[in-house]
């Protein structure tokens, strides 16, 4: 017989049943099989209007009730970009054209850098595509587009409940002509340990397939094997190399030896002689003052003539234009940007300032104000609807005592954050403190994902438990540490330069293993067919190779993820309004599934609770009736 399950049976439907009914019928929540898309989305929207967002929100602030315009774009193909140039000539070619333009290259970091520093890396693919074809049509002569990677990658399915394969895909189709990049943490490629080294080869490999060009490869501590890795991971991919430096201390200071030009230059050496084709210096923090920018970028300019030089910044200080501008005078083929509503503080410096300073000078970007200026309004409007995540909601300006805490950019706002949303907002100069104290205590670390969590984590131990940086050297063998300290003493992460700190690292493990030397090298190979097999018979038989990357990238983050869509259906399709705080009674909207398939939907009331705990949320999808039943958690 047919069962019908609570969406189908008329006389579930019809209300002329009690619960003796449901008890006696459990085909009546036989929802999964049966469940098309558009009823899950109710059942998302449902739960939403009943029991709020189902992602943390960090501030009590509403998404905006403005949407944002999307301003006019061209009929017809975009312009010829250096996507083109690199598909004609390879990434050797494509480095050759990049060294020999005239006139200053920007990267524009807003779709990855710049909502991950300001936004807790919140913004969906759904406001992305928007803006795709104007960025593509206005923006035809960027370097490259950052749109991928980092914390990005995680964030995506964990918060947003969507693929970040699909966001590649789509992004990818609607930018055919700018360069794509993506930020790949060396050996742990977008996450935040070690992966085994054909898991990171292979992650490069289907992110090229998806339409990844450039991939911009670090390691928190410039451990040059683990860079190697990554190096090697994304070249063997077909895609452009883009060996990155991170960069603290300060090279202009004469007191600060440890990271001094020469050591840039000589681990410079290593990455050129590696065969990248692009060079870059990640100045994670912001800490690249002008005169550095000019002694380091200088430095590099005249050693390596012909490797083009990228540029990274965080405008934390409030620096970041005036070090911009000084890299590009020294040297410097691209600095990173993000559009001027999306810029600033512990973000990247703004598109239109670096622009506009460089106009008419041999620096001169060919890039057109008006177009930035349009670009920067859609953000702005968007960036409202990202309310619930904006850093501003506490954070009023950016502050040079990053140059006295070495906190990159991200990091800064999540501290920045967990110290307001504590109360102890006024805490965070201590934390801050703190974390200087820490970075001594670990030997004066690099500190970028993950080392940076390290260096925090010690930082909150010691604000936690009232401990001064003497105190805990004294006290090192009876205190139990973060256990992500511990791990990166027993070098689980790479070796610092200038080796681990002593006595400190002794007295903390104590008998406890070490690794030597690289640590991915001692990790056994992935098993991905084990995995696909194990996915499939979990999740049925759509499993991509996409899927199996990210469950071997976050395999828990992974499943969370299928359940989510599982049961409450596509929720990348819906806007950012409807996707954090649902609809509102009454109001019509539509949701485009895919290209031609279009839903028209109005929410038309939420029932009463009744005895179960639920409430019955009523819709009109497509014209006809549909309730679903929600469990009030709230
Ligand atoms: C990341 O690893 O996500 C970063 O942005 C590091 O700067
Ligand atoms: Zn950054």
């Amino acid at each position: 017989p047919f069962l019908q399950n609570v969406l189908s049976n008329n006389q579930f439907l019809h209300s002329t049943v009690d619960t003796q009914f449901i008890d006696e019928n459990p085909e009546l929540f036989n929802l999964k099989p049966t469940q098309n898309r558009a009823q899950k989305l109710l059942h998302y929207l449902g739960h939403v209007m009943v029991n709020g967002p189902t992602t943390p929100i960090p501030v009590k602030a509403k998404p905006s009730s403005t949407d944002p315009v999307v301003p006019h774009v061209t009929m017809g193909d975009p312009p010829v970009g250096f996507r083109d140039v690199l598909l004609r000539d390879g990434p050797e070619g494509f480095a050759k054209a990049v060294r020999a333009h005239q006139g200053l290259l920007l990267m524009d970091t807003t779709f990855r850098d710049a909502h991950q520093s300001l936004l807790a890396t919140r913004v969906r693919t759904h406001d992305l595509k928007k803006i795709s074809p104007f960025v593509s049509h206005s923006f035809s002569n960027l370097f490259s587009l950052e749109n991928w990677g980092g914390a990005t990658f995680d964030v995506a399915m964990r918060f947003l409940s969507e693929c970040p394969w699909k966001r590649l895909q789509e992004l990818r189709a609607l930018i055919p002509n700018v360069p794509f990049q993506m930020l790949l943490r060396g050996a742990n490629a977008v996450g935040y340990t070690n992966y085994p080294d054909n898991a990171v080869f292979k992650f490069c490999e289907v992110a090229k397939e998806n339409g990844m060009d450039i991939f911009r490869v670090f390691d928190s501590l410039n451990y040059l094997p683990n860079m190697l890795l990554g190096m090697e991971a994304a070249g063997a991919a077909g895609g452009v190399v883009e060996a990155a430096i991170s960069y603290t201390g300060d090279v202009s200071d004469p007191m600060r030896q440890k990271y001094s030009l020469d050591y840039y230059v000589n681990l410079a050496d290593e990455l050129v002689k590696a065969g990248t084709h692009i060079l870059c210096i990640k100045d994670m923090a912001g800490l690249l003052k002008p005169q550095a920018s000019q002694l380091l970028i200088g430095a590099l300019r005249d050693r390596f003539p012909d490797v083009p030089i990228h540029v990274h910044t965080h405008d934390t200080a409030g620096a970041g234009v005036a070090a911009m501008l000084a890299c590009a005078e020294a040297g410097a083929d691209v600095v990173d940007v993000a559009v001027d509503s999306m810029a600033g503080m512990t973000s990247q410096p703004s598109m239109g300032a670096i622009v506009a300073c460089a106009k008419g000078t041999k620096l001169d970007t060919g890039i057109a104000l008006e177009k930035v200026f349009d670009y920067s309004e859609y953000w702005e409007v968007t960036r409202g609807l990202y309310a619930p995540f904006d850093c501003t909601a506490t954070m009023k300006s950016g502050n040079a005592d990053v140059y006295e805490n070495e906190i990159p950019g991200g990091q800064y706002t999540n501290l920045h954050f967990q110290a307001h949303s504590m109360g102890l907002g006024n805490k965070f100069k201590e934390v801050k403190k703190a974390y200087a104290e820490a970075n001594k205590l670990l030997g004066d670390l690099i500190k970028v994902t993950p080392s940076s969590k390290i260096v925090g984590d010690l930082a909150q131990f010691m604000v936690q438990n009232s401990l001064t940086r003497q105190e805990v050297e004294e006290r090192a063998d009876e205190l139990s540490f973060p256990q992500s300290v511990v791990e990166f003493l027993q070098g689980h992460v790479g070796i610092p330069h200038g080796g681990f700190p002593e006595p400190f690292r002794s007295k903390v493990l104590k008998s406890l293993p070490r690794i030597e030397g690289r640590p991915g090298a001692s990790l056994p190979s992935m098993d991905f067919k084990a995995l696909e097999a194990g996915l499939r018979e979990a999740h049925g038989d759509d499993i991509t190779p996409e899927d199996v990357m990210s469950a071997a990238m976050y395999p828990k983050v992974f499943q969370e993820f299928k359940e989510f869509t599982g049961n409450f259906g596509p929720v990348d399709c819906l806007n950012t309004r409807l996707f954090l705080d649902g609809p509102k009674i009454a109001e019509e909207f539509e949701v485009e599934l895919e290209r031609g398939k279009t839903l028209h939907i109005k929410a038309l009331a939420l029932g009463d609770l009744n005895k179960n705990g639920q409430r019955e949320v009523f819709f009109e999808l497509n014209g006809q009736l549909r309730s679903v039943l929600v469990k009030d958690t709230v």
